[in-house]
């Protein structure tokens, strides 16, 4: 059997994988052979040729370190600075730096040196995510043929916001150099498509002579999830446990309303917590009654855009504190730290209405999580931003409109009257989608896609939307 070759820009650390997309990748890994190549996390003065091979608790972990400067460009300026907030509509804080490019290829083109050095002709290397798509190309360049797929974690943006991106079309070009794609949902194929379909117009820096041809690569949605029966179990495990315990302790009687995200402008936190306000305002007989618990750690956080969304939430929470605490209430608690999955899950499970609201999302597995929390007898509603991936998923969620905050205020009241037998029938419909889109299989799938010969048949299953497009 091939061996498998996981490419991220991060590797896994020692200890208990922080969630389940590394547990199950850890897991194609014990059962294919293989290993994960990425950046070691180590900022050097030179860059470093070869990789440091190392067991990580059984897991063979291929890395590389990174100048300063290369991270730099790489990192924090073209994948954060201008592919993250494209990819999720947000043109208005995309910062342009023209060197950024040039340091995220070098540093694509360090990883291809290093790991090509590390292949075997049959191993089907699996690149993952925004940082590394030009990987392929560089490969190739190297002479490596083996089958190389690519997964992009974030949605793909529609044809104006790729436009926006400097040297978008190099990038679709790179895409081309994989045999596979896979996206998260109907929606990034549907704005792949329009761009593979007309591409992009010449301007007067691009001549006209750039169609992209990706007749020879399969663009395909395969929905990530989450393990929901790992977390049912968790949520009941003694460490949940000590977290319910806790939060029940200071709740009393009053209802939880539970987000968690990273803190990141695209999760819709300030209008998150904009609804929270509206729902009190105009729900006078809910204040005493519930708590909004908010659990955000920052993330990116040396990236400006990241600096002002943390301060932009710490006022709207203290707008809301201002507005209707009282001596003995709090509306609300907002966390700046990162639990891990027990804990989580506990909290998961005591929530009444789990406020997953981003305005854009490749899937977002905390709704997955939370899903798979809760006590089937007496189960939380969810509220889903239609801008997740996940609204894909799960139509039995209350599907809002993140940036209508009067409507998600209403959500929130409809979530906490919601009767026993809706909220059953509900959570039976969501949880029946979380276990078929679970973890173990999206792996499985897009293995099972990626091995594929060319010529072989294609596996019949409803991920597919495209084959290839012409
Ligand atoms: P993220 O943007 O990080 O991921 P999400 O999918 O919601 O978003 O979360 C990933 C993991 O982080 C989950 O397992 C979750 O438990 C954990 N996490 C989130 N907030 C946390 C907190 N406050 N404390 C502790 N853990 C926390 C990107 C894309 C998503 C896509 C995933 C996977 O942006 O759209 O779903 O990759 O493909």
């Amino acid at each position: 059997m091939s061996r498998i070759v996981i490419v991220s820009n991060r590797t896994p650390a020692k200890g208990p994988a922080a969630g389940g997309l590394a547990v199950a990748l850890k897991k194609v890994l014990a059962e294919r052979q293989g290993f994960w190549f990425g950046w070691s996390g180590k900022l050097t003065d030179s860059p470093s040729p070869t990789a440091q091979i190392q067991d990580v608790d059984g897991l063979s972990v291929a890395q590389i370190d990174l100048t300063r400067d290369d991270h730099q460009a790489y990192y924090s300026g073209f994948a954060n600075s201008i592919l993250w907030p494209s990819f999720h509509l947000r043109l208005d804080l995309t910062t342009i730096e023209s060197h950024w490019y040039e340091g995220y290829r070098r540093v694509n083109a360090q990883f291809a040196a290093a790991l090509a050095k590390l292949l075997r002709p049959d191993d089907i290397i699996w690149v993952h995510d925004y940082h590394l798509i030009p990987l392929a190309t560089e490969l190739r360049r190297l002479g490596v043929r083996n089958r190389i797929g690519f997964y992009l974690h974030i949605p793909f943006p529609t044809p104006d916001a790729l436009y926006a991106i400097p040297h978008h079309t190099d990038l679709m070009r790179d895409l081309s150099h994989y045999d596979l794609v896979g996206m998260q949902a109907k929606r990034d194929i549907a704005a792949f498509m329009e761009f593979a379909e007309h591409q992009a117009p010449p301007t007067f820096a691009s001549s006209a002579n750039h169609h992209v041809d990706f007749s020879r690569t399969e663009i395909v949605a395969f929905p990530i999830g989450s393990d929901p029966d790992a977390f049912a179990s968790l949520s009941v495990s003694p460490a949940a446990q000590k977290m319910i315990t806790r939060m029940r302790r200071s709740l009393g009687d009053q209802q939880l309303i539970l987000g968690v995200d990273r803190l990141d402008y695209s999760k819709g936190l300030p209008q998150r917590v904009e609804a929270y306000e509206k729902f009190l305002a105009h729900n006078a007989s809910f204040r005493r009654g519930v708590h909004f618990l908010q659990v955000a750690p920052p993330s990116r956080d040396t990236i400006k855009e990241y600096q002002a969304t943390s301060e932009t939430l710490d006022a709207v929470c203290g707008r809301v504190m201002g507005k209707f605490a009282e001596p003995d209430w709090q509306p609300l608690t907002y966390v700046k730290r990162a639990y891990g999955q027990p804990s989580l899950a506990g909290l998961y499970r005591l929530a009444r209405v789990g406020l997953i609201t981003p305005l854009r999302d490749g899937m977002n597995l905390v709704a997955h999580e939370y899903i798979g929390s809760q006590n089937p007898e007496d189960p939380g509603v969810l509220i889903l931003s239609r801008f997740a991936g996940a609204a894909e998923i799960f139509p039995a969620a209350l599907q809002v409109n993140p940036f209508d905050t009067d409507e998600s205020a209403e959500a929130i009241r409809v979530a906490l009257e919601m009767g026993l037998e809706e909220r059953r029938a509900r959570y039976e419909a969501l949880m029946a989608a979380a276990r078929k889109h679970n973890v173990g299989d999206w792996a499985e799938e897009f293995l099972a896609h990626l091995s594929r010969k060319p010529g072989d048949s294609a596996p019949q299953h409803d991920h597919i939307y495209l084959n290839s497009v012409a």
